[in-house]
C-alpha cells in the first residue's frame, strides 16, 4: 500500500487537530511521539483502485511555529497550511512558514485551508489578499473542523494528487 506523510501546518488555535480528529475516525489509537511532540495518525482511502494510507503529522504543542522544523518535515509528500478565518494574523503565519518550507520541502502539493468556515459572521479574511496568494500558488479549500464541511474533501483531494 501507498503511505504518503502529510503534514499539518499553521497557527496555535486554527484547528489543525481539530481537522484530524474529524477526518480520524480511530482517534484513540494513534501514535504519540512524546519526545518529538508530534502526534500521528493513520488514515487508509482509496483512490480508484489504489489503496492509500496517509500518515498524518499534526504538532502536538503551543509553539507551533517554531516547531517546524526539519526533522518534522522530512519526508513529507504533502502539507496543509492550516488558517482560522476569523484571525487574519493566521493567514500571515501561514505565508510565513510556507516561505520558510518551500525551500526545505521542494514542491510538494499542499493545500491552505480556511478553516473555521462555519463562523460566517466572525469571517475576517479579505478576499483581496486571497486572490494575491492564489496568484502566487496557492491552493485555498474552505473547511469546518465542527460541521466537517470541505474536510473529507480536502484530504481525498490531496491524496489524489499523491497517488498519482
Ligand atoms: N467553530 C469552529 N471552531 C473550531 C474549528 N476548528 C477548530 N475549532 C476550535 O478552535 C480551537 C483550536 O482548535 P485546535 O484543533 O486545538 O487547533 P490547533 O492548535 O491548530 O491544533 C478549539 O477550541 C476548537 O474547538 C472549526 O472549524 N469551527
Ligand atoms: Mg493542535
Amino acid at each position: 500500500m501507498l503511505q504518503k506523510k502529510i503534514c499539518l501546518l499553521g497557527a496555535f488555535g486554527v484547528g489543525k487537530t481539530s481537522l484530524v480528529r474529524r477526518y480520524v475516525d480511530t482517534i484513540f489509537s494513534d501514535a504519540y511521539l512524546t519526545t518529538v511532540g508530534v502526534k500521528i495518525d493513520k488514515k487508509v482511502l482509496r483512490v480508484g483502485a489504489q489503496e492509500v494510507a496517509l500518515i498524518l503529522w499534526d504538532i502536538a504543542g503551543e509553539d507551533e511555529v517554531s516547531a517546524v522544523r526539519v526533522s518534522y518535515l522530512r519526508g513529507a509528500a504533502g502539507y496543509l497550511l492550516v488558517v482560522d478565518g476569523t484571525r487574519p494574523e493566521t493567514l500571515e503565519t501561514a505565508a510565513s512558514i510556507q516561505r520558510r518550507i518551500g525551500a526545505e520541502l521542494g514542491a510538494v502539493p499542499f493545500f491552505v485551508l480556511l478553516n473555521k468556515a462555519d463562523l460566517l459572521e466572525d469571517w475576517a479574511i479579505a478576499p483581496a489578499r486571497i486572490e494575491v496568494l492564489e496568484a502566487e500558488g496557492w491552493t485555498f479549500r474552505r473547511t469546518s473542523a465542527k460541521t466537517g464541511m470541505g474536510v473529507e474533501e480536502t484530504f481525498q483531494e490531496l491524496a489524489a494528487l499523491l497517488a498519482r
